[in-house]
């Protein structure tokens, strides 16, 4: 063990304690900013409000970027935090990343609310540029460069921990766990957080480098529009990027469940060859099924429209199942006490688990051709999202400033996690149902024989943003009170 594990994981305090939760009130705050933006657009696809549809699709195009930049920035948070229990990482790295970050986000909601950019956080080319007089190219610009900030961040972000691993688990090879798989001696194995983190390090960083390229391409030509782009081209690196990115920020997160179930149970998660093999296939399959986005392009060579069928989704089931199956032997019978940090992140990973159901579904071609652009493609990221990645990162959150001596549940403590349960769920399958209806999504207005299911989930919505707003004030009142 070096100095830092001795040290962090004795209880000793973790160097990076203070900008992590600094970080983690910032990615609390927009998570409920960005909540209140999605229950004006579902109130007002129920008619229970006026909303202007210009004004929907700015929120909608911010509610994305800000929803997924949270994720990624929350995600980001845990994992760094938890590398440095294992890691010697430099703060100075992190404050290079969160400053990228930020000056990111400042050119992003100037794109869209200044410049009135609404082209929807998949930015999708040649969309950027033919907003029919909505916005001009000075907006999308702007908000494409935020993007771009935000992904030179992560890039030094994963530099930073790739190069720490390769120095202490002899390359990234021995960080992944790969030699191990395949016969290599079992001494020395990487911990569970460093397997996950050299893993998304290698997928993500990959995705990022298609995205920046065809977010440079997409700049240049809204600066000089002879620049020609292949729209199909531009489209497979943009999903292929936002497949993988969105993805990473769960995988980051669900590592807070391995390093603080065993806080819990007493018992250890351990990287075992099942561990190893199912993060292995997820660095592979991962990037290989992102043509589960490119079904109803039918100018794309069959064989990638099959692939996205076949591996569809199964880039994500086995370590879904490892680690839903994992965590609940783990809780069973180990007579853990729940308090709120541990009922949101077991919340989060089963969320996540059950989120991939409806997504395996609708990576099926023939339920695509139907499904598609309708609610059910929200429905269910909506699951593995806010009842999985957002689920971890407040449980994570609520862990850091958690008051050791008292190991109860208040009840305040319990209503909050309640409602956010009961609401998060009441609200995911409004969508679904929505979609099962053939209602679309992105429309800004919708019939009148669409609004119940709308005006129901804007309820469910209010529960939510309820819920949230009392963890975010109880993070923030435990901050205050630490200090
Ligand atoms: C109270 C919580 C939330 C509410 C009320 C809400 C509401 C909405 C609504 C109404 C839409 C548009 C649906 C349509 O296409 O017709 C949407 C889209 C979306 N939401 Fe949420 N949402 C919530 C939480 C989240 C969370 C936690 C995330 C991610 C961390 C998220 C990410 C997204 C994304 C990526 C889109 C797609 C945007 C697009 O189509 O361009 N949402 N949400
Ligand atoms: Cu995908």
């Amino acid at each position: 063990m070096s100095a830092v594990e001795t040290q962090t994981q004795m209880g000793g305090t973790n160097p990076h304690a203070n900008i992590i939760k600094f970080t983690m009130l910032l990615g609390g705050v927009v998570f409920l900013l960005m909540m209140v933006f999605g229950l004006l657009m579902r109130a007002a696809q129920g008619g229970l409000i006026d909303l202007d549809p210009s004004l929907f699709y700015l929120l909608l195009t911010a509610h994305g970027a800000g929803m997924v930049g949270s994720a990624a920035l929350s995600g980001a948070a845990i994992l760094w935090y938890f590398c440095a229990r294992h890691l010697d990482l430099r703060g100075s790295i992190y404050l290079a990343f969160l400053g990228l970050f930020l000056l990111g986000v400042v050119l992003i909601l100037g794109g869209i609310f200044i410049g009135q950019y609404g082209g929807a956080w998949t930015f999708l080319f040649p969309l950027p540029a033919s907003s029919g007089g909505a916005w001009g190219a000075g907006a999308a610009v702007s908000f494409l460069l935020g993007y771009l900030l935000i992904g030179v961040g992560f890039l030094l972000f994963y530099l930073e921990i790739g190069l720490k691993v390769s120095a202490r688990y002899r390359g990234l090879l021995g960080g992944l766990g790969w030699r191990y798989l395949f016969g290599g001696a079992s001494d020395d194995l990487p911990p569970p957080t460093i397997v996950a983190a050299s893993s998304v390090l290698v997928f993500n960083t990959i995705g990022i480098v298609f995205g920046a390229a065809v977010i440079a391409a997409t700049i240049v030509n809204l600066l000089f529009p002879s620049f020609a782009v292949d729209p199909l081209l531009a489209k497979n690196a943009t999903y292929f990027f936002g497949h993988v990115f969105i993805n990473a920020s769960i995988y980051m997160a669900v590592v807070a469940v391995y390093e603080l179930l065993p806080d819990y149970t007493g018992r250890p998660w351990k990287t075992s060859k099942l561990f190893v093999g199912a993060w292995a296939a997820v660095v592979i399959f991962v990037q290989a099924v992102y043509f589960h986005h490119l079904l109803q392009d039918v100018n794309m060579p069959a064989w990638t429209l099959a692939l996205g069928q076949i591996i569809s989704y199964a880039s994500g089931v086995p370590l879904i199942g490892v680690t839903v199956f994992s965590l609940l032997l783990y809780v069973k019978g180990s007579g853990l006490k729940w308090d709120l940090p541990i009922s949101l992140l077991v919340l989060g990973t089963v969320g996540w688990g059950i989120g991939s159901i409806p997504a395996i579904i609708d990576g099926m071609l023939a339920v695509n051709k139907l499904m598609h652009n309708t609610q059910w493609v929200p429905g269910h990221f909506h699951i593995y999202l806010l009842l999985g990645e957002v689920a971890m990162a407040f449980g994570f959150a609520a862990w850091l400033v958690k008051d050791r001596s008292q190991a109860e549940m208040s009840g305040l403590d319990i209503l909050v996690f309640r409602a956010y349960t009961l609401g998060g769920v009441g609200f995911v399958l409004m969508f679904l149902w929505s979609g099962a209806s053939s209602i679309p999504r992105r429309w800004a207005v919708h019939y009148e024989e669409w609004q119940l299911q709308s005006q129901l989930a804007s309820l469910f919505a209010l529960v939510v943003v309820l819920a949230t707003a009392g963890m975010v004030i109880r993070y923030t009142l435990s901050l205050m009170r630490r200090s």
